[in-house]
């Protein structure tokens, strides 16, 4: 029998199979052929087979996991120093879509924090947009609108909504049907709002409480897969835990430039070439798109940052070239 991963943490599953039906699941066995380099086996959205599990009633064994098209990850880090443990955390798997959920304010607006979503989306070759959520919050502030704009004009679709008065929400629901759609972003953007402003009924919890549970709580830093429908269709969302560090998991310093859109076509054009640091050669071709405005600085910036974390990564966590 086939089904769909809809809920995982790193050794219980919840699968929903072709007619519907939710099984509580576990992997037959000891090893799962094709999961091997992650921290946890298995994600919403991936495709298994399983059988009954005839141990216990209405439970099933998962003996096959289908080959991945993508997977949505990011770097789990945990501890300091000798104790220090990361491994690549998968958080969706079969991904037709990336929505990075920000907010103008509370929290505030962080738009740091979505290049890292970008790099991570654009690493993983899966198509990206950015929602700005609580415009009922918003007085417009320049800054905002500013990188808001910025991220249009690179390229990213932009959506402004709110889960509160459902501004955008038709536009934003129509995106996504036929789908499967990770929602990813800071804690407190609006994520479990969003998903639970597609539904009737929300199922999903939201704001304090869903905060204190994420933190003291593992089984929370799973995602989980919810599907909905509409005039538009049906579709898929992940709603994944925040985070509050985001460094990009699979993607070694030097590739990072391709990752940042209107970074990537400058690849090689410098002087130097493919040597050029981009922070002080002659002839650099980056440093004149930032100093000709085509680079936001802010986006520079973080290029600089990300680009630094990525080397002090241990290579075997820092991807290949
Ligand atoms: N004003 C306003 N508040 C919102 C909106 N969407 C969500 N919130 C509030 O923001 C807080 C965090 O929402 P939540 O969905 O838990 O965020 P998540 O951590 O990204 O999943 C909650 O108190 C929500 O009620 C919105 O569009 N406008
Ligand atoms: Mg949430
Ligand atoms: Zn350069």
């Amino acid at each position: 029998m086939r089904g769909r991963i809809i809920r995982a943490s790193r050794n219980i599953f919840t699968l929903k199979d072709e007619a519907g039906k939710e099984f509580d699941c576990r992997i037959k066995g000891k090893i799962l052929k094709g999961v091997e380099g992650f921290y946890n086996p298995l994600a919403p959205g991936d495709w298994v087979e399983f059988e009954n599990d005839p141990g216990r009633e209405g439970s099933a064994l998962i003996t096959a996991l289908e080959k991945r098209r993508n997977a949505f990850t990011r770097l789990n880090q945990k501890g300091l120093g000798l104790r220090h443990f990361q491994a690549s955390q998968l958080l969706a798997a079969n991904v037709d879509l990336v929505v990075c959920v920000t907010s103008p304010a509370s929290p505030p607006f962080r738009p740091r924090f979505i290049d890292r979503l970008l790099v991570q989306g654009e690493a993983a070759g899966i198509p990206l947009i950015i929602v700005c959520n609580k415009t009922d919050l918003s007085g417009d502030d320049p800054d905002v609108e500013e990188r808001l704009e910025d991220f249009a004009g690179i390229g990213y679709e932009l959506l402004r909504v709110s889960a509160k008065t459902g501004e955008g929400m038709e536009a934003f629901r129509a995106i996504l049907a036929g789908k499967l759609s990770v929602l990813a972003g800071q804690s407190g953007v609006g994520k479990s709002s969003l998903i639970n402003a597609l539904l009737p009924d929300p199922v999903l919890r939201v704001g304090d409480i869903n905060a204190k549970y994420d933190r003291g709580n593992h089984i929370t830093t799973a995602a989980r897969l919810i599907e909905f429908s509409g005039p538009g269709g049906r579709g898929a969302v992940v709603d994944t835990p925040g985070v509050r560090r985001l460094v990009p998991d699979g993607v070694a310093p030097n590739e990072l430039i391709r990752y940042m859109k209107e970074f990537a076509p400058l690849e090689g054009q410098c002087s130097f070439g493919l040597s050029c640091s981009h922070v002080s050669e002659p002839g650099c071709k980056i440093m004149e798109a930032v100093a000709a405005g085509v680079i936001h600085e802010d986006r520079y910036d973080s290029f600089l940052r990300i680009r630094e974390e990525l080397s002090a990564l241990p290579p075997e966590w820092a991807g290949h070239d």
